[in-house]
């Protein structure tokens, strides 16, 4: 239990993971943990799985920095790497984003899944909107193909190279390069994919494959004819998007029978989406859904790799798709553990992580949110599950000297390195499932560690 641990534990705890959060805890009784105590990435080693998000590069700074790279070992680009990204105008490259991602990634010993050679969406208009022959078709793909993973040799380990190929009852999408090029455009960008990088993984990947369905066994028809013609196809990629409470029954048999063929499979691009608000019921249903989805792949040994798509809701695709809908991902808009994160943890096997209270108690999460040489910003999140609060007052110690500038959302007084912020008028009251957030400028030298919050 966390509040067992002394202050100087707490803090050596998170500095060791680069972890820029801290939980403080108001309740009798209830427990609580915080990402910190092993980092997905290990505990996905100690199983044989590499563990990965999505992650767009303008954000790998700061907390959002902190936790891609001490939590995950694999990253894939979120949109950097998709052809309307690199080559906006035709004959002009913009790798900027896609290079700081490789970059970052190897800074940080992790994998990178390139993501995606072929696809019907976000391509860049001069192709769409062009007037092509098959024979012309064929070699801008081809040039495509050998340009993208060509430039990235030797540092992608899997590519997505065909992305949703398939409608729902299995047939094949109607799409430029389906209707230009017929399905042999699967084989030939899987052959080009091979000749540019050798050694790089290449996936098949689409989404409604989870479960075996019509889609799922047009994808299985499909890589056992490529196997049987010897085209150089790894692994098929399941995305799951998945619908709150809505884990298909038969995932851990379809991943298996991928297995069975020959090839890996991975789970690409998870998210448990809900109707907003959240509250503490659907959190729980949350955290059970991606426990079940991440425990099919540990049962099954073929299956490598399991990447969240976003591990924060503040950096989700859900939100803006499906109106209404949100709270997708691992980790709330302020990079805290949402109880899906142990829901990981615990299919990873994750032992002396304690789910955050989700019954009875209100905690404190306290995170620098961006700071520069003589100054931070920070901020205070106030959750309550099952228990609500009328008022709150929110204090800490300063280890290292910092100082508070200004507040906001809160009243702050500072004493020496006692810091106490009581809530304003306004946001006295935290109903249950909701929340409060306050924040502040702060000055610091040296360095900036994290205190630990008590709620009052
Ligand atoms: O749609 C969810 C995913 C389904 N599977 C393939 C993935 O590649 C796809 O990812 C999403 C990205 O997460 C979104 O971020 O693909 C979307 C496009 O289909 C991405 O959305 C686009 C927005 O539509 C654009 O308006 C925006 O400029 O993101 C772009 C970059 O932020």
């Amino acid at each position: 239990m966390r509040s067992s641990r002394t202050p100087l534990a707490r803090r050596l705890a998170a500095l060791a993971t680069g972890a820029l959060t801290a939980v403080g805890l108001f309740a009798a009784g209830a427990t609580t943990a915080h990402a910190a105590d092993t980092p997905l990435r290990t505990l996905g080693a100690a199983k044989g799985k590499v563990i990965g998000t999505a992650v767009t590069g303008s954000k790998l700074t700061g907390s959002y920095g902190d936790i891609a790279g001490s939590q995950f070992s694999s990253l894939t680009p979120g949109n950097a790497m998709k052809w309307g990204s690199v080559e906006p105008t035709q004959g002009s490259f913009n790798w900027t984003e896609a290079d700081q991602i490789v970059a970052f990634a190897q800074a940080h010993n992790q994998q990178v899944r390139g993501h995606t050679l072929v696809w019907h969406s976000q391509n860049p208009s001069w192709l769409t909107n062009g007037s092509w022959t098959s024979a012309q078709l064929s070699s801008l793909l081809q040039n495509h193909i050998s340009t993208e993973v060509g430039r990235y040799k030797g540092k992608i380990a899997a590519w997505d190279v065909v992305n949703e190929p398939f409608n729902e009852d299995g047939t094949y999408r109607s799409t430029l390069w389906y209707n230009g090029l017929g399905s042999g455009y699967i084989a030939n960008a899987l052959t080009w994919a091979h000749a540019a990088d050798p050694d790089a993984k290449l996936y098949i990947n689409d989404y409604n494959v989870e479960g075996v369905n019509s889609k799922s066994t047009a994808l299985y028809n499909l890589v056992k004819s490529l196997k049987q013609q010897g085209v150089p196809i790894d692994g098929v990629g399941l995305q799951a998007h998945l619908i709150l409470g809505q884990v298909p029954s038969t995932l851990q048999q379809n991943i298996q029978r991928f297995a069975d063929l020959g090839v890996d499979v991975a789970i690409t691009e998870l998210d448990v989406r809900m109707a907003l608000p959240a509250d503490s019921t659907k959190l729980a249903q949350q955290a059970a859904d991606f426990k079940s989805v991440v425990a099919a792949c540990v049962a099954v040994t073929r299956c490598v790799n399991v990447t969240v798509w976003g591990f924060t809701d503040s950096d989700s695709w859900v939100p803006s798709t499906f109106p209404g809908y949100g709270a997708a991902t691992p980790y709330d808009e302020n990079y805290s553990p949402k109880p899906a994160y142990y829901g990981i943890a615990e299919a990873l096997g994750g032992s002396g992580t304690t789910p955050p209270p989700t019954n009875g108690a209100c905690t404190a999460t306290y995170s620098v949110t961006s700071q520069w040489n003589t100054g931070f910003t920070g901020q205070v999140k106030i959750a309550c599950a099952g228990a609500s609060l009328s008022s709150w007052k929110a204090s800490w110690t300063y280890g290292a000297g910092q100082q508070i500038t200004q507040a906001w959302n809160a009243g702050c007084t500072q004493s020496g390195s006692a810091v106490t912020c009581a809530n304003a008028s306004y946001n006295g009251s935290v109903p249950d499932g909701g929340s409060v957030t306050f924040g502040f400028n702060a000055s610091w030298s040296g360095s900036n560690p994290v205190p630990t919050v008590t709620l009052s």
